[in-house]
């Protein structure tokens, strides 16, 4: 069979990985890989097989065929067999002791074998399969005079993190469903496994509720935006109204897209702070008597939701529908920048501080999230927030998602807290990444992508025992600057493709010239596949 002939050239010292190792170029970079002599070619005969009876490996099969076939115009026919018949890709779930999502690649002249554990190492395997044809293979109509060779070679592969992540923020600015799927598309061919969506804030609530209609028919519009950065004085605003909102069959529709790309969906849900949106809707969830408009500028808002009971349930409601829509473990209550002088001001919480025996704000909103967290234990899932949740104290349940810094990721791993690495200065993409003249509009700060590959989520002063804590990392695209899809993804790439190989690549095999010099012919790949990033410095 062509498999052992790969496997017995490369025993023989036959290598030829140092002599062609420019022109592999597979984002991020694998954990083994060692080439031999000759190639597999893609032709018009060609099948995607699987084994008999392995509806995992039919479906991967299938989304084999699916991307492979715009480009190349071949029929690319999927087969189930029981031995791998020659020119073929053969599919095959087996225990190659590569964890959960690694995989095995064998390229032999006569064809090729893909083996993993489970479907996502299998789906691990195909991207790295479409990275060893020419980039042209990413386009979506055919390519006319392309071979579409590929080297023979081995693979071992698997990730360093389970978590590999990107956050969009479709509150500040909503962004079509269409264009979702589009950016779990590209963030499949990165191997990144969960997409986070920031869906409720001030200035939007972008998720229909059932029980609570208003949420999306008043919070999901705003009258108008501001122009720029908030200035003090002088605030000048576009007079467009803005808005949209996913349909519960939007986002159904968008979690089976999602986990056929073997991606989570992570919705957060924020409280009690970013809720203006929500009181604009219901005004007997916030502190204040006035009815407040849904917020048309940016920033950390006093406006909070209160704490009576009726509110409490409230959010457990919309909570109760969330859990209905996503599968995932975790769900995310947001938690950031809840300012608490309302909740001082305000007599009515006062009031309930005392009577629940609450000493201080901090506390208050411990309790807060406390519920919550019941809650979702109570639905069988997990709680995960903000680093603000572990003020005033914290279930060891929840998880952490560290942004205000390292040092909050070390207070929630010493704690006992699993941990999400979200730093704003290694993983805010909302940040500049060139020179700010020279870039168009962001909220500030510099987050060039030299400094996002130079991330290393294990590089902090724990023991051992605490790093195992780290579940992996993601980046955040927040949209207060970000209106359009187009910019959203200027943003996230090229970074995304930086954090992707911290998230995945052995610390030691990472190298930035090395990962620039693969990210010249992996922007062709983005080109193909119609993402707008932003060019590479010369
Ligand atoms: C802080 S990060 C926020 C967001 C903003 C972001 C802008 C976090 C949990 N809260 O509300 O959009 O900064 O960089």
């Amino acid at each position: 069979m062509f498999l052992m002939s790969v496997f017995l050239c490369v025993a023989a010292g036959e290598s030829l990985m140092a002599a062609n190792k420019a022109d592999i170029t597979i984002l991020p970079a694998p954990v083994k890989m060692e080439q031999s002599k000759g190639y597999f070619e893609l032709n018009e005969q060609t099948q995607i097989v699987f084994q008999t009876g392995n509806s995992e490996g039919e479906k991967t099969a299938a989304y084999l065929a699916s991307v492979l076939r715009p480009a190349t115009g071949y029929a690319l026919p999927v087969n189930a067999v029981s031995d791998a018949p020659a020119n073929a890709i053969y599919l095959q779930i087996e225990d190659v002791k590569l964890g959960e999502e690694g995989y095995r690649l064998t390229v032999g002249k006569e064809g090729v074998a893909l083996s993993a554990a489970t479907s996502a190492g299998l789906f691990n395997g195909v991207q790295t399969l479409r990275q060893l044809l020419p980039p042209a293979i990413f386009n979506s109509s055919k390519v006319e005079k392309q071979s579409w060779k590929i080297p023979s070679m081995a693979i071992e592969d698997y990730p360093r993190f389970a978590w590999r992540g990107m956050m969009l923020d479709t509150a500040r600015h909503f962004l079509p469903k269409e264009f979702i799927k589009k950016f779990i598309d590209t963030l499949a061919v990165h191997k990144m496994n969960r997409l986070h969506l920031h869906l409720t804030d001030d200035q939007g609530w972008r998720i229909e509720i059932k029980k609570y209609p208003k949420l999306t028919e008043v919070g999901a519009w705003r009258k108008e935006t501001l122009v720029g950065h908030s200035g003090k004085n002088n605030q000048t605003f576009d007079g467009k109204r803005h808005g949209g909102f996913y349909t519960q069959d939007d986002l159904r529709e968008l979690v089976v897209y999602a986990a056929e790309r073997h991606i989570t969906i992570l919705p957060e849900i924020e409280m009690p702070g970013h809720a203006q949106a929500a009181i604009a809707s219901y005004p007997e969830l916030g502190n204040l008597s006035e009815q407040l408009p849904v917020h048309t500028s940016w920033g950390v808002n006093k406006n909070i939701f209160n704490v009576e009971e009726h509110t409490i349930l409230f959010l457990q409601d919309v909570l109760a529908e969330v859990v209905d829509i996503f599968p995932g473990t975790y769900i995310h209550i947001g938690g950031d920048e809840a300012v608490k002088d309302q909740w001082k001001a305000s007599e009515a919480v006062q009031k309930r501080m005392k009577e629940l025996g609450i000493p201080d704000e901090a506390k208050m909103q411990s309790y807060f999230i406390a519920r919550m967290n019941e809650f979702l234990k109570s639905k069988g899932r997990k709680l995960i927030g903000w680093d603000e949740i572990l003020e005033g104290g914290l279930g060891k349940d929840a998880t952490v998602m560290a942004w205000r810094g390292i040092e909050k990721a070390v207070e929630a791993a010493k704690a006992g807290n699993d941990v999400v690495m979200a730093p704003t200065t290694y993983t805010y993409f909302d940040y500049y990444q060139g020179k700010k003249e020279k870039e168009p509009l962001a909220i500030g700060g510099n987050l060039p992508l030299e400094k996002v590959y130079g991330f290393d989520p294990m590089s902090i002063d724990l023991e051992p025992e605490a790093l195992k804590h780290v579940l992996g990392t993601q980046g955040q695209v927040w949209g207060e600057y970000i209106a359009t899809p187009d910019y959203a993804e200027y943003m996230a790439f090229p970074r995304a493709c930086a954090l992707a190989e911290a998230a995945w690549t052995p610390q030691a095999q990472r190298n930035y010239e090395d990962f620039l010099a693969r990210l010249k012919a992996h922007v062709m790949r983005l080109d193909a596949l119609g993402v707008h990033y932003r060019a590479l410095d010369k």
